[in-house]
């Protein structure tokens, strides 16, 4: 019996932690952090220490599915697979255009950089601008937010230096994402013993507002006028840098104007606050010599997604917390080119208004991404452009895009629905074919995606030149009829007899990335490693050396890159006031009741993460059911009183659009007045509802109303809803299961 560990990189959520994995003969029997690693400290958490389980799990594809004509699919082999796609790919093109082709990028996409970059090649290849992502659905107020008010081309300064982190609707840690890197309870510990403050914005005291020095138990959908009311105190008390906002910033006037009805009394009457802890916030920030702002899921889902990124980008130029010319950047790349090394910003870009035109809502391609949430309507929308087939890799249209409903209408139209997924759950039960990847632990995997994040927000990223790469750990199961991702997208591409090309992820600016494009031979198939070099050519450090460098991430010698002054002559400036932010401005303060539009739904249902599952991924895994096997219904204990209802009852969620079942969970963490309920979880419509196994949120969303203007995200928070007891006769719940389920 031989015993062996080896490290890898865990490619479940974007963190891309460095985990070691213990083997006998070759078997992997567990798997922890390394505590070891530099930057990760030995951090880990269930989903990455369950991947292996979920190799073996009976939802786990070992051969692709072709949907029989009773619904029902039946293994076929993947070559056969992939030329009857390509077949029917070629058709609808022929017939359609290379428009009628879409691609969605799903959350096991985008983190898979060789299958990302592959999807890429194929649609490019089939000429087809129609390529989507969740970047709309998620926090698309970041890359808008960019565009409005310029990228500071050095970036933000490291973590240890900040005085105050601002987390608005953002909860580190439990979802990883927001300024506190990929050990967040370590960071923030570190940080509080330096004598950093944390204020957090949140509806609910989350495990992140738990630690926070200050918590702005706020109203949903109210963060804009928060931000407002923040920065409105910072310029009364002249709180800002003076000597950066004059030299890199233009605006100033036109935001000075444009927030000054968010009197912190104004603010904290419509947010439901206290002036005074506002002002201390304000105080708290404007006292920080450096320090950093963070808006998470919660704040770009609530209906103000751009608005509050800006006035987070704003705070951070007025306070003047960018890295400076002189100082060093931390981390100059390592499989990703940063932003080069100058204390200047371009100043702004268009943030929409380019690329492919929807024909839809007025929606465009966006600094964001293409509008996802106006896909359902261009599949559905007939005439010339409509889209007839749709590829989606590694995502799940129907758990996780806004209605549900129209999601469903949508993936049944198609000519031709492929998905690229291990399970067949939501989506996969529409589809023409699902193929069936190798998972993660049988591939080769690299820390390109989390250190690409460090471009678009402070505490993602590395901080120091950090990479590790990581070969195949385990082969798949004897017998199994499963591929690299990449590879499947080849053989579509191959068989449609398409030349593809495979572009550079380790630069960012899109024209110098597909500069760096490697055609590839479309007879003799590259190899995973060639495939990997192809994906990062081009970064800093050599993706062989990266590989080269042996067991488990490490920190690269890189020389020092101290940041550039401005060169002469450069024009470009932070852009404080961008008029239609200040539009946006001068509308909200202008509502006189925010509420009064949703009489009959006096609730808000509200966004989060649970912490043992990632999105619709392996939810079935029983070992992720900490403790709960479903999402709940978390509410106010006084909010369930009133409507009679106790833990574990079932209740109807009720919001214009439709209703859910749902199970009830009190909890006094939640603010008064809302319904925090995780999303991606249950079943199709046609399939029976079992809040015991989940219930689906999207389900009561609309895409067309109150979307946004650029990224056309819909209220997916601080959604209005109605909660009542469900009939008795709703359905047989077995109570005495779900309350033990529950604790
Ligand atoms: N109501 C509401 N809706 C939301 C949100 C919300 O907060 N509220 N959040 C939004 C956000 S932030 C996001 S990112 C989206 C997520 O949107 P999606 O990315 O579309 O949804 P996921 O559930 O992450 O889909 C992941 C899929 O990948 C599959 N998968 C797992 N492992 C692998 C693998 O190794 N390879 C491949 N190819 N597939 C794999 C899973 O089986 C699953 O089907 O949902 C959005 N929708
Ligand atoms: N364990 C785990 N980790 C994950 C994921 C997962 O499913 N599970 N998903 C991953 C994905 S796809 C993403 S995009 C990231 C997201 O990462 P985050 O943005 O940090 O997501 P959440 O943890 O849901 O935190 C959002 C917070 O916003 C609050 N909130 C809701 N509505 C509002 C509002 O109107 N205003 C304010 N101020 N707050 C509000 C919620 O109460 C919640 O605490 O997490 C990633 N990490
Ligand atoms: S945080 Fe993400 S990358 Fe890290 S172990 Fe968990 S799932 Fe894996
Ligand atoms: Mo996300």
């Amino acid at each position: 019996m031989s015993t062996d560990v080896v490290n890898f990189v865990c490619r479940i959520c974007s963190a891309s932690c460095n985990l070691v994995a213990e083997r006998q003969d070759g078997v992997i029997q567990t798997i922890r952090g390394d505590k070891h690693d530099p930057v990760y400290y030995g951090y880990s958490c269930i989903k990455g220490r369950e991947a292996a389980h979920v190799h073996q799990l009976p939802s786990r594809l070992l051969h692709s599915m072709k949907r029989q004509a009773d619904g029902s699919h039946e293994a076929i082999a993947a070559p056969q697979a992939t030329t009857e796609i390509a077949a029917r790919l070629k058709a609808i093109v022929a017939e359609h255009g290379p428009r009628s082709v879409a691609l969605y990028i799903g959350t096991h996409g985008y983190i898979n950089f060789t299958a990302h970059a592959m999807a890429y090649a194929l649609m490019k290849a089939i000429g087809s601008p129609m390529v989507f992502n969740t970047g709309s659905i998620d926090q698309p107020g970041k890359g808008i937010a960019m565009a409005l008010h310029g990228i500071w081309l050095a970036g933000t300064p490291p973590t240890e230096t900040w005085d105050v982190l601002l987390l608005v609707g953002s909860n580190p840690l439990v979802s990883l994402t927001g300024g506190l890197g990929v050990n967040p309870a370590r960071t923030l510990k570190q940080s509080h013993y330096r004598g950093m403050k944390l204020i957090v914005v949140d509806p609910r005291v989350s495990e992140s507002a738990r630690r926070a020095d200050l918590h702005l138990q706020c109203k949903p959908g109210e963060d804009a006028a928060v931000m407002a009311g923040i920065v409105r105190e910072l310029l009364r008390s002249e709180l800002i840098d003076r000597e950066f906002v004059d030299a890199e910033t233009q605006g100033l006037d036109a935001l000075r104007m444009a927030v000054e009805p968010y009197t912190a009394d104004a603010v904290a009457a419509r947010a439901g606050i206290r002036a005074q802890d506002l002002i201390a916030a304000a105080n708290m920030i404007g006292a920080a010599r450096r320090g950093a702002v963070f808006s998470g899921t919660g704040a770009n889902m609530s209906g103000q997604a751009n608005l509050v990124e800006y006035l987070g980008r704003a705070l951070t130029s007025l306070r003047g917390w960018w890295l400076r010319a002189g100082e060093v950047k931390g981390n100059p790349g390592v499989l990703i080119e940063p932003f080069p090394a100058i204390a200047a910003s371009p100043g702004p870009f268009p943030p929409a208004g380019f690329g492919e035109k929807l024909r839809v809502r007025g929606l465009t391609d966006t600094a964001t991404g293409m509008p996802t949430a106006a896909l359902s309507d261009e599949i559905l929308l007939s005439g010339e452009g409509q889209v007839k087939a749709l590829i989606v890799l590694g995502g799940n249209p129907m758990l996780a895009w806004p209605d549900q409903l129209k999601t469903q209408a949508a993936m049944r139209s198609l000519d031709l629905l492929v998905s690229i997924d291990p399970r067949v759950a939501g989506t996969g039960r529409y589809a023409h074919y699902v193929l069936a990847p190798k998972l993660p632990l049988e591939v080769d995997n690299a820390t390109g995606v989390y250190e690409m994040l460090a471009s678009f927000a402070p505490g993602w990223g590395y901080e120091v030149p950090y990479g590790h790469v990581s070969p195949p750990l385990q082969a798949p199961p004897a017998g199994a009829d499963v591929h690299d991702e990449w590879e499947l997208l080849y053989d579509i591409g191959r068989h449609m007899g398409l030349a593809l090309s495979v572009k550079s992820m380790a630069v960012l600016d899109p024209a110098r990335a597909w500069a760096l494009a490697t055609p590839l031979d479309m007879q003799v198939k590259p190899s995973p490693l060639e495939v990997w070099r192809m994906v990062f050519r081009g970064s800093p450090v050599d993706y062989d050396t990266v590989r080269a460098a042996g067991r488990g991430g490490r920190v690269f010698e890189r020389p020092r890159t101290i940041v550039q002054p401005r060169p002469q002559g450069w024009t470009g400036r932070i852009q404080l006031g961008s008029e239609p932010m200040m539009q946006d401005l001068a509308e909200i303060a202008a509502e006189r009741d925010p509420a009064s539009e949703s009489s009959g739904f006096p609730l808000r249902l509200i966004c989060r993460r649970m912490h043992d599952v990632m999105n619709s991924s392996w939810v079935e895994n029983p070992r992720q059911h900490r403790p709960w096997a479903y999402n709940p219904a978390f509410m106010n204990p006084e909010d369930l009183a009133q409507i009679g209802a106790a833990a574990g009852d079932v209740v109807e969620i009720r919001s214009a659009r439709d209703a859910i079942l749902g199970i009830a969970q009190p909890a006094p963490e939640i603010r008064r007045g809302c319904v925090s309920m995780s999303h991606c979880w249950g079943g199709n419509p046609d399939e029976p509802e079992q809040p015991e196994h989940g219930s689906n949120t999207a389900r009561l969303l609309f895409t067309d109303r109150g979307f946004d203007r650029y990224s056309g995200i819909p209220l997916m928070s601080a959604v209005p809803v109605r909660v009542s007891l469900a009939p008795a006769n709703t359905r047989a719940l077995p109570t005495a299961a779900v309350h033990a389920a529950a604790i």
